[in-house]
């Protein structure tokens, strides 16, 4: 049985009383997430991290993501040069679930993924409409010309919680020169409790 340390507290069965977060390594890219909720009761998950990468510890961070109650739990669970892969789980019923992202846009990777290179950017902005949660995803990647890096062609897509799942609202383009300020702006975790990106 891995030794869980205290990783937060947040309130992530949604009644309103913070919740205890604890993570212990099992071993060699085998962690344990456990959850002691305020009412005495106990969720575990165990998960995997890609035991290619340097991840000294998995934890991110706990915020709200999606649009049911309580606090969402952000794991680093696999890390390139410059692109990050996250778990991120929600409280349903008892149990600690995987919440899956928004449907991948054509040639992007699946999975929960945040990224931040000359080549492109990757990023998630957790925002409300109204009394409904919102999600946008942004993804941009570099246009070259003969003569190099002309500039970044951005998508961002508007999504909204429908209960279960994600449903696009609207969707923009906007095209960036290679040096515009305005670059990368939305590249990262850009939610409250989350860092824009892992510190690994
Ligand atoms: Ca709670």
């Amino acid at each position: 049985m891995a030794r869980c340390t205290p990783a937060a507290t947040a309130d992530v069965d949604g009644d309103g009383a913070d919740d205890e977060i604890a993570l212990g390594q099992v071993n060699t890219g085998r962690w344990l997430l456990r959850v002691l909720v305020a009412d005495g009761s106990a969720a575990e998950y165990p998960f995997d991290t890609a035991t290619s990468a340097p991840i000294t510890s998995p934890w991110h961070g706990a915020a709200v993501v999606d649009g049911a109650p309580g606090a969402e739990i952000a794991l680093l669970t696999d890390l390139g040069a410059h692109t990050m892969w996250f778990t991120v789980l929600t409280y349903r019923d008892g149990q600690l679930t995987e919440l899956g992202p928004p449907p991948a846009e054509a040639g992007q990777a699946e999975g929960w993924v945040v990224d931040s290179a000359d080549s492109g950017w990757l990023g998630y902005t957790c925002g409300r409409s109204g009394p409904a949660s919102t999600l946008l995803v942004t993804s941009a990647r570099r246009i070259d010309g003969p003569s190099g890096a002309e500039g970044y062609d951005e998508t961002s897509v508007l999504f909204g919680w429908a209960g279960s799942g994600w449903q696009e609202i609207s969707r923009e383009t906007r095209a960036y020169g290679h040096a515009d300020p305005d670059t990368h702006r939305l590249a990262g975790w850009n939610c409250e409790g989350l860092p824009r990106f892992a510190r690994e």
